[in-house]
């Protein structure tokens, strides 16, 4: 009997995979095929798929044409299969002709014909090809603009921007350019806001009154009843808002949320994330309220979301000590902010800083191991759980590709699909974010030094 392989993703499974299916079974008497895992996918660049590996499975064997369908997680696995399953002949598209030649070693490897004019990214491209602004000047606009072509499905069109002359080359060069934020708003479906933090609820509400998806990077408010607000009107006119904090989509980070839920180091006592820089300090405090992150705006989300998405937001208490500069004009730039919570059998501490340097990393401290994120622990990439006995030390690694943006733009185009925010931030970790943002303002339960 001659047994033949193949794999590939079948994502939204269509005729040039069907033909291909056909053509690799009449190669021989019996087919393998292999489906990728969502994994595994990740790791080889394709991060969003429509369908989950159960859906791509149940639509490979519908076909009738495969005698055996496996999953294939691992790079080199196929060596593996060969010989695991006896094969004779490897087949794969000649989108991939040469690439597998080093499987001859093992068995037959044919490349055949690839069926032109139909793909899966195209398919992907024009379900949901979603028209995208940009609102600020960062430069981390710029970034999110090169991840964009990693996550097809998005065209940028445009920026909005009160600082032109200041924009990043890249996004110079976008169809518009324009002081306007309503003229951007006519040509979207969907914004990516990047301003500074006591910008973002007016034009939040803009954007959404105008019925407009939003990617409003963190803190989305300064004020928790103005986060309320703008979820409610999201809600009304059926948008989505989504709060950008990329650390929350990195596969790392959320392979830990798991480890802890599953109890690996036992009862969670403490949670302590650190994160600071030293970048233009100088420059920030000198700039007006509105045109500015002070270091519990920039740094303090991203360790709010460890905090909230380990212990919950049900805190008992909780106390902000920030150190003002106070060469600062408005006297309400910290270079360095501590906030400690009370939990009913829990604590937790976050520390910020822009002008003050210290480790950036995070441990979960249970009562029989701890988590340890080395810096920068918000690119989580890499943790180790730790016991007392090193012998049981485990290490764990997942790739981060493009610091998270594109993980995140996947996410958001995702919610817009299924017309569901996912949970990942949901809207009660986003609303403590600004309940802290607001009574570091207000000066509730604040010491200043
Ligand atoms: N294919 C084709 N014609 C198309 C599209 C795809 O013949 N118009 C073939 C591909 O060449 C591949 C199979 O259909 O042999 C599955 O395609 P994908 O789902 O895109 O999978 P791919 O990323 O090519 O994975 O380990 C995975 C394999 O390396 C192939």
């Amino acid at each position: 009997m001659k047994k033949v392989i193949t794999y590939g993703t079948f994502d939204m499974l269509h005729y040039g995979h069907i033909r291909l299916l056909e053509r690799a079974k009449a190669l021989g008497d019996y087919l393998i095929v292999g489906i990728t895992s969502d994994d595994y996918d990740k790791t080889r660049g394709k991060i969003n798929l429509q369908q989950t590996l159960m859906e791509r499975i149940e639509a490979v064997k519908k076909t009738g044409i495969p005698d055996e369908v496996i999953v294939e997680e691992y790079e080199g696995q196929k060596i593996d299969d060969i010989k695991r399953y006896n094969i004779d002949i490897f087949t794969v598209g000649s989108d991939w002709v040469g690439y597998f030649d080093y499987l001859k070693e093992y068995c037959n490897v044919i490349y055949l014909e690839r069926t032109e004019g139909i793909s899966s990214t195209k398919i992907r491209a024009e379900v949901s090809a979603l028209k995208l602004g940009f609102v600020g000047n960062a430069l981390f606009l710029e970034r999110v603009l090169r991840e964009t072509p990693f996550v097809n499905g998005i065209s940028v069109v445009g920026v909005a921007s009160d600082g032109i002359e200041l924009l990043p080359d890249g996004l110079k060069n976008l169809p518009i350019v324009t002081e306007d934020f309503s003229e951007l708003l006519k040509v979207v479906d969907a914004v990516y806001i990047h301003s500074f933090p006591a910008k973002h609820y007016i034009q939040v509400k803009q954007a959404i009154s105008e019925r407009k998806h939003v990617l409003c990077e963190s803190p989305v408010t300064l004020n928790r009843s103005e986060c309320d607000e703008l979820f409610e009107l999201a809600e009304k006119n059926e948008v989505i808002l989504m709060e950008g904090i990329r650390t929350a989509y990195a596969t790392a980070f959320q392979r830990m949320l798991l480890l802890l839920k599953a109890g690996k180091i036992g009862k969670i006592i403490s949670v302590d994330a650190t994160c600071t820089s030293m970048k233009s300090i100088l420059k920030a405090y000198n700039l007006d309220y509105d045109k500015r992150w002070n270091s519990i705006s920039a740094w303090g989300p991203i360790g709010l979301l460890a905090v909230f998405k380990i212990l919950g937001i049900d805190y008992k208490a909780k106390q902000i000590i920030s150190h003002i500069n106070t060469d600062d004009i408005d006297d309400d730039f910290d270079l360095f902010t501590k906030i400690d919570f009370v939990y009913s059998a829990a604590t937790a501490s976050v520390k910020v800083g822009r002008g003050v340097k210290s480790e950036g990393e995070l441990i979960v401290s249970g009562t029989d191991g701890y988590i340890y994120v080395p810096a920068p622990w918000w690119k989580t990439d890499y943790f180790e759980i730790r016991y007392e006995d090193p012998v049981n030390n485990k290490r764990y690694f997942y790739q981060l590709e493009g610091d998270g943006i594109r993980y995140e733009l996947v996410s958001f185009l995702r919610a817009i699909k299924t017309k569901k925010t996912s949970d990942i931030i949901g809207r009660d970790v986003t609303e403590s974010i600004a309940k802290i943002m607001e009574d570091y303002k207000e000066k509730r339960d604040v010491i200043r030094i």
